[in-house]
C-alpha cells in the first residue's frame, strides 16, 4: 500500500476496519464485505495513477460513489480494494448557451441540481437518495429516479465522460457536442456497466428547464386494476406535463405511517395509491385537477391535490420513505422489476403468492414508478441463504415469463448475475464479456459483479 500512499497521500488510504466499515456495508445492510483498503484519489490524475498501480498489481478494485446502490456492486464482498471517488466533487460553472454542466464523479445529485438551480436549469433526474448518491455512481448503474417518464435516465443526461481506464489511461469526451456522430458512444456504454469497465472520474451532463409551478396528485383506488386505468387516463391526458406517476400500497403506507408516526392519507389505509407530479411554465394544477375529475371520476376513492411545497412534501413522505420504513423493519431482498404496461396489473396481484410460494410468511411490500412500469418488489423476513434466492428466483422467473426486465433501474450487481440469462441470450452475454475483455483485459474492474460467474473452463456456475 505504501506506493498508494504516495500518490493520494496517507490519510486518503484507509486500512484501519473503524474507518473502512461504511465503505464495506451497503446500504441495506444485506452485502457486508471486507476491503483490502480504501483509497480515495482527490483528481483524475491520482485515480489513473492508482488504477496503474492495482493493475499492475492483479489487484481487483470496486469503484465507489455514494455508496446507496442496492444490489451489492458497490461494496467489497470478495477483499476487493475500494477506490472512492468521493472527493472527486467538483462541479464547473454551468455552460448556460449549451444547458450542459460538467461535474465530477462525486458530486451528489443534489449538488448538481444546486449548480443548475444557480442557473435557472435543472438536473432531469431525481431520486430520494439525492443528498448522497453521486453522478459517477448514478451513471454507473444508469440509475432511473422519479422522473424517467420525462426525461429518461442517467444514460439520457449524460453528454459526455471522462474515466480512468483499469491499466490507467484516461478516456476523455466532454465536449458535450448536441451533434457528435463519430464512432461508438462511450459515454452510453459506461451508463450501466457498473463499475466494470473502467473508473467514471467526470461527466458532461444535460440540463433541463428549471419548472417554476409543480403540483402533486394523491388518489387511492380500490384495487391495480382501477390505479392502472388512472395511470393511463393521466399519460394520455397530461402529454407535456406529467413527470412522475408513483405507485404504492396500503401495506407500505402502513409500514411508513408506523415509522414516521404519521395519518394514512384520507385518515384511512385504501388497497393501492397513485402519486401523479406535473409541472410546467405556467400553473398546471388546474389541468390535473381536470384530468382526475372529468377523466379517472369516481373510479378513485379519494384525491388530494397540492401545490404548495410543504403539502406537495407531505404527499410524497408516504412514497420517499418507503425505502427506510422497510429498512427499519428489517434486512429486505430488494427485487427492481420492469413489466409491460398490459402486464402490471396480474404481475402486482401474482408476485405476493410467488413470495409466499418460495418463502411462507415473508411479508411483500410493492411500490415503484408505475409510470415506467417499474415495481420495487421488498420482501421482508425471507432471511438470507437458500431461503432468499428461492424468494428471488420465484420473482424473477416471473418477470422474465411476463416479459418484464429483472433490472429497472437498480443495475444486476452481485444480487442478480445469476439470473442475467433469464433477460439476455448466449450471444449478447458473450458480447458483454468481449466489451469487458477488451477494456479490463487483466479483469480487475468489479469482477464479481454483472457478468454471470464461470468456472475454470469458461462454463457458467449454478
Ligand atoms: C426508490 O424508487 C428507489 O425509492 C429505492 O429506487 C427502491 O428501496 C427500494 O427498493
Ligand atoms: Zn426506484
Amino acid at each position: 500500500m505504501s506506493s498508494l500512499v504516495d500518490v493520494v497521500g496517507r490519510s486518503h488510504v484507509l486500512t484501519d476496519p473503524e474507518l473502512t466499515v461504511s465503505y464495506e456495508t451497503d446500504w441495506t445492510g444485506r452485502f457486508v464485505g471486507r476491503a483490502a483498503a480504501v483509497v480515495r484519489p482527490g483528481s483524475t490524475a491520482e485515480v489513473a495513477a492508482v488504477m496503474g498501480l492495482l493493475n499492475a498489481a492483479g489487484r481487483p478494485v470496486v469503484p465507489q460513489g455514494g455508496n446507496t446502490g442496492l444490489v451489492g456492486g458497490g461494496v467489497p464482498l470478495h477483499g476487493e480494494v475500494v477506490v472512492s471517488l468521493r472527493r472527486l466533487a467538483g462541479i464547473d460553472d454551468v455552460d448556460v448557451a449549451a444547458g450542459q454542466v460538467t461535474a465530477g464523479a462525486g458530486a451528489t445529485l443534489a449538488a448538481v441540481d444546486a449548480a443548475a438551480a444557480g442557473a435557472g436549469l435543472a438536473f432531469g433526474v431525481d431520486l430520494a437518495a439525492r443528498d448522497s448518491a453521486t453522478v459517477g455512481g448514478m451513471v454507473a448503474t444508469n440509475a432511473g429516479g422519479l422522473r424517467m417518464l420525462r426525461y429518461g435516465g442517467m444514460r439520457a443526461q449524460t453528454a459526455g465522460v471522462e474515466a480512468v481506464l483499469a491499466d490507467g489511461r484516461v478516456l476523455s469526451h466532454l465536449g458535450g457536442l448536441a451533434k457528435d456522430n463519430t464512432g461508438y458512444d462511450l459515454a452510453g456504454l459506461l451508463a450501466g456497466s457498473e463499475g466494470t469497465l473502467a473508473v467514471v472520474t467526470r461527466l458532461r451532463l444535460r440540463l433541463v428547464p428549471r419548472l417554476e409551478y409543480r403540483t402533486t396528485g394523491l388518489l387511492a383506488f380500490a384495487d391495480a386494476d382501477a390505479a392502472l386505468d388512472a395511470l393511463v387516463t393521466l399519460r394520455r391526458r397530461l402529454p407535456g406535463a406529467l413527470e412522475a406517476v408513483e405507485l404504492f400500497l396500503a401495506d407500505g403506507v402502513a409500514l411508513v405511517c408506523d415509522h414516521l408516526g404519521l395519518t394514512p392519507p384520507f385518515g384511512r389505509l385504501d388497497p393501492v395509491y397513485l402519486l401523479a407530479e406535473v409541472a410546467g411554465a405556467h400553473d398546471p394544477t388546474g389541468e390535473l385537477a381536470e384530468a382526475v375529475v372529468d377523466g379517472i371520476g369516481d373510479r378513485a376513492l379519494d384525491g388530494a391535490v397540492e401545490s404548495e411545497p410543504a403539502g406537495r412534501a407531505r404527499l410524497w413522505r408516504y412514497r420517499e420513505a418507503h425505502t427506510e420504513a422497510i429498512n427499519a423493519a428489517g434486512v429486505p431482498v430488494k427485487l427492481d422489476v420492469t413489466l409491460p404496461f398490459g402486464e402490471l396489473a396480474r404481475f402486482l396481484v401474482a408476485v405476493c403468492g410467488a413470495v409466499d410460494g418460495a418463502a411462507p410468511g415473508a411479508r411483500c411490500v410493492l411500490f415503484g414508478h408505475a409510470g415506467d412500469g417499474n415495481v420495487h418488489v421488498n420482501v421482508l423476513g425471507a432471511g438470507s441463504g437458500g431461503r432468499a434466492a428461492a424468494v428471488e428466483d420465484a420473482v424473477l422467473r416471473l418477470v422474465a415469463r411476463l416479459g418484464g426486465s429483472i433490472s429497472a433501474e437498480h443495475g444486476i450487481g452481485t444480487a442478480k448475475r445469476p439470473w442475467l440469462h433469464l433477460n439476455r441470450s448466449p450471444v449478447e452475454i458473450d458480447a458483454f464479456r468481449a466489451i469487458k475483455g477488451a477494456l479490463d483485459p487483466s479483469g480487475i474492474l468489479n469482477p464479481h459483479v454483472l457478468l454471470p460467474e464461470i468456472d475454470s473452463s469458461g462454463e457458467p456456475v449454478g
